[in-house]
Order: C-alpha cells, then sequence, then structure tokens
C-alpha cells in the first residue's frame, strides 16, 4: 500500500472513531455510578478540563465539576454536553455532535483535540519569546483543515523597533495577501481594550500561540473583571508556560473565548498529502493547472505551484514549508506531520 493510500485510511480510521464516539454518547452510567442519586439531565459547556474533572457551566453560567463516563472519550473546552448533577460533582452523560474541532498530535503521535465548536482561531505572535513562522503556518494549516477562520495578532508591537518595522509589515504582507487578517496589538496601548473587544466579540474563539506570547494578557485586557494569571518571560527570552490548562470565558459583547497554554510547536493531526496542498490556501488558484495531475509540487517540473513561487505570486518561504511538511509526513510513512 503506498505511504499516502496509508495516510488516508489513518484519517478515515479517525473519523471511524469520533463517529462511534457520538454514537455510543446515551450508554447507561457504569456499575460505580448510582443512578437514582443523579439529578435530572440538563445542558452544559465546557469551560476547563482538569484531567479527571472538568468544569461545566449551567445556562445561567454558574459552573459545576464534573466526572466523565468513560465512554465518551477526552472532552474539551467548549463541548456541548449533558450532565447530572450528583451529591459530590456531576457526571457528564452525553457529547453533543462538535462542529468544529482544532486538533494536533502530541510528540508520541496521539491526537489530541484542544478545543471544540469554535469559530476564530486567534494566533498570536511577538517580537519576544520568539517568532516562529513554521508555527504559525502549521497552525494555519490547522484551521484550514477545520474550516476555522484564523487571524493573526501580532502582539508587543510595542517593542518593535522602529528599525525592525518594515520587515515586520513586509513579513506580515505575505499573509495578507493569503487573505489573511493580521492585527498589530500591544497590551500596554491604552486603546487595546476596545480594539480586541472588537476582533473578539460575538465569536466562539480561541487565542494560540508559543508560550509567552501574551495570550492571557490580551485576554485581560477584555475580561477586567477576571484573575487571569500572567506570567514573565524569562531574560533567555523563553516562555514559562503560566497557563497550564485552555479555560474559556465569556465576553462582556457576546461570544467567549478560550485561552490556552502556550507551545513550543504545534503538531498536524494525521492529515493526507491532498490535505496539506489545501492548508496552504495561496496554492488554490493554481492547482489543477500542473503538468501532471498527480503533481506533489515539490521539484515536478511543469508545476503551476513552482512556476508562482519563482515569479513571486506564492511566498517562496512558505512553499518550502510545505514541501517540508510533505517530507515529514513521508519520513513518519504516514504519521502525524510536524
Ligand atoms: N512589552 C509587552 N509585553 C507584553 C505585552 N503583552 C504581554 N506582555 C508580557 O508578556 C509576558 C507573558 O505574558 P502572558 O500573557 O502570560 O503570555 P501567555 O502567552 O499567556 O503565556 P503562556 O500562558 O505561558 O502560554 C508578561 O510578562 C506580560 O506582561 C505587550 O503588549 N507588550
Ligand atoms: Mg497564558
Ligand atoms: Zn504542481
Amino acid at each position: 500500500m503506498s505511504r499516502r493510500k496509508l495516510t488516508e485510511r489513518q484519517s478515515a480510521l479517525i473519523k471511524q472513531r469520533q463517529q462511534s464516539r457520538i454514537q455510543r454518547r446515551s450508554r447507561p452510567a457504569g456499575k460505580d455510578t448510582d443512578e437514582s442519586l443523579l439529578g435530572p439531565e440538563q445542558n452544559g459547556v465546557v469551560v476547563a478540563n482538569h484531567g479527571a474533572n472538568l468544569q461545566v457551566e449551567r445556562d445561567d453560567h454558574s459552573v459545576a465539576t464534573c466526572t466523565v463516563r468513560q465512554n465518551l472519550g477526552d472532552l474539551v473546552c467548549g463541548d456541548r454536553v449533558l450532565w447530572r448533577a450528583g451529591p459530590d460533582s456531576g457526571v457528564v452523560v452525553a457529547l453533543y455532535p462538535r462542529d468544529t474541532e482544532l486538533v494536533r498530535t502530541d510528540v508520541r503521535g496521539t491526537v489530541q483535540i484542544v478545543a471544540a465548536n469554535i469559530d476564530r482561531i486567534f494566533v498570536v505572535i511577538a517580537p519576544v519569546p520568539e517568532v516562529s513562522t513554521n508555527l504559525l503556518d502549521n497552525y494555519l494549516v490547522a484551521a484550514e483543515l477545520s474550516r476555522i477562520t484564523p487571524v493573526i495578532l501580532v502582539n508587543k508591537s510595542d517593542v518593535i523597533g522602529t528599525d525592525v518595522r518594515e520587515s515586520w509589515q513586509s513579513a506580515m504582507d505575505v499573509y495578507r495577501r493569503c487573505g489573511y487578517a493580521v492585527h498589530f496589538v500591544s497590551t500596554r496601548d491604552p486603546n487595546s481594550a476596545d480594539q480586541l473587544s472588537q476582533l473578539f466579540s460575538g465569536h466562539r474563539a480561541i487565542v494560540v500561540g508559543h508560550s509567552g506570547v501574551g495570550k492571557s494578557s490580551l485576554l485581560r485586557r477584555v475580561l477586567p473583571g477576571q484573575e487571569i494569571a500572567v506570567g514573565e518571560v524569562s531574560v533567555a527570552g523563553l516562555g514559562k508556560h503560566t497557563t497550564t490548562v485552555a479555560r474559556l470565558y465569556h465576553l462582556p459583547g457576546g461570544g467567549h473565548i478560550i485561552d490556552s497554554p502556550g507551545v513550543r510547536e504545534f503538531r498536524l493531526g494525521y492529515i493526507t498529502e491532498d490535505q496539506a496542498v489545501h492548508g496552504f490556501v495561496e496554492f488554490r488558484p493554481w492547482l489543477g493547472q500542473c503538468k501532471f495531475r498527480d503533481c506533489r509540487h515539490t521539484v515536478e517540473p511543469g508545476c503551476a505551484i513552482r512556476t508562482a513561487v519563482a515569479n513571486g505570486s506564492i511566498d517562496e518561504r512558505r512553499h518550502r514549508h510545505y514541501v517540508a511538511l510533505l517530507e515529514g509526513l513521508k519520513q513518519q510513512q504516514g504519521g502525524p506531520l510536524t
């Protein structure tokens, strides 16, 4: 079986697993649950996941600690559930189907769902602790594949000196030309609360990015009443992972936003080569115009995408990252892309 076929099979298996998860959602409680002590089923939204326990929010925004029936799998922030109150803690008994999920894999290749039912991913980058366009590109691929609109926030613009301002702008123009919204922000700017409220309000969003780029600080600006921990960036420039669990906050202007723990890298889930191609949105106008029908857009002659790279219509560095992603896919024989 070809490597490409293998990855398609893997993604089908994952889909199947997710499907059966939904179908099994209404199974009866396990032996250890005394049904008679549980209250009636009620709707809730997962607002934090602490491993064994979930924080589930009622319609009136009050929060209950819940355990989860094992057959429901891993639940994440944004999940809509049915749960029953109990004497000590509640029990989540059913999971509503998700409309979107942001997926990654951990270092062992295990698929992890980061958040569910979101419609915006705010990818935060900053001049400190470090700028990784590969990390940004991986988030954009993940967003494209999960049909969630990404927005790029360049935070800490107060520390972007005049000498590098132009190079920042031209680096971000690459993304603007792809059609992505890019906003330069700073939590030190007194007007940032208004700017951020406008960006976040009305959405079911998540903020993601490297540790220490200021994700929690951005949320603090729009959620003044909330206690949100913010960390220090060490002299060495490395973030210290201040936020340890994802948490959902309601926005005063409507909608909600999930603060997520910072990452060092974002590994994509199991994706096919075709999906990798579609993850690079600027390739789309040229698809179907290559000389060979099965062109992988890496070294093939007569490749319309390589021609677009050569004439400057497609950014060369983004294309190089695409080639590296395919290489990673090949090396891991259909495993997760890194
Ligand atoms: N100069 C400057 N510093 C900022 C800005 N926003 C945040 N910071 C600082 O950046 C550091 C890290 O901020 P956090 O909000 O904790 O970063 P985070 O992305 O949530 O980090 P993790 O929770 O570890 O993922 C703190 O010392 C903030 O004060 C900004 O706009 N300008
Ligand atoms: Mg944080
Ligand atoms: Zn091609």
